[in-house]
């Protein structure tokens, strides 16, 4: 039935724009997650790259969530060997570079969840840059991944 065809179509095309947000964008985020947390613990941290494919330095400046009632951009400082999480006021992303928000280095913090995140829950984020841009993102709920460089290097096609 084209009819129905078209329709199928048409859902196609209604969904699409959903994963591919930010394709306009010269900013472009990847490996976004969310981080699964211990059962009673209400913060977590969000963990992402950001490309900036423009000639001009950007800053990502604040972070929304509804999941969480405070949400800030941290990164770790290392105090006399003890690692500590600061508030910063932006996080920079280069021209033609990337920021990488990462275990140990920058993060988004989610302080205050509303209720446990499930893993492979989706949790709305949005992105505020210095250019006036933002991008909503979903962003899955995982595990902490290992290290990459505790990773066996010969096991390829694993996880
Ligand atoms: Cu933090």
């Amino acid at each position: 039935m084209p009819a129905q065809l078209s329709a199928l179509a048409l859902a196609a095309l209604l969904v699409l724009p959903v994963a591919v947000t930010a394709a306009d964008s010269n900013l472009v985020v990847s490996d976004a997650y969310v981080r699964l947390m211990p059962p009673g613990t209400t913060t977590s941290l969000a963990f992402m790259s950001i490309s900036n494919r423009s000639g001009s330095d950007r800053r990502l400046l604040q972070a929304a969530s509804p999941v969480a009632r405070t949400v800030e951009l941290h990164t770790h400082i290392d105090d006399h060997g003890v690692m500590r999480m600061r508030q910063v006021a932006a996080i920079d992303i280069p021209a033609g570079g990337r920021a990488e928000l990462r275990s140990g280095g920058y993060h988004v913090m989610l302080i205050g969840l509303r209720q446990p995140l499930q893993e492979g829950e989706r949790v709305p984020l949005t992105l505020r840059f210095d250019d006036g841009s933002t991008q909503k993102l979903e962003v899955p709920v995982r595990r902490p991944q290992p290290a990459l460089a505790a990773e066996p290097p010969a096991a390829p096609g694993k996880h």
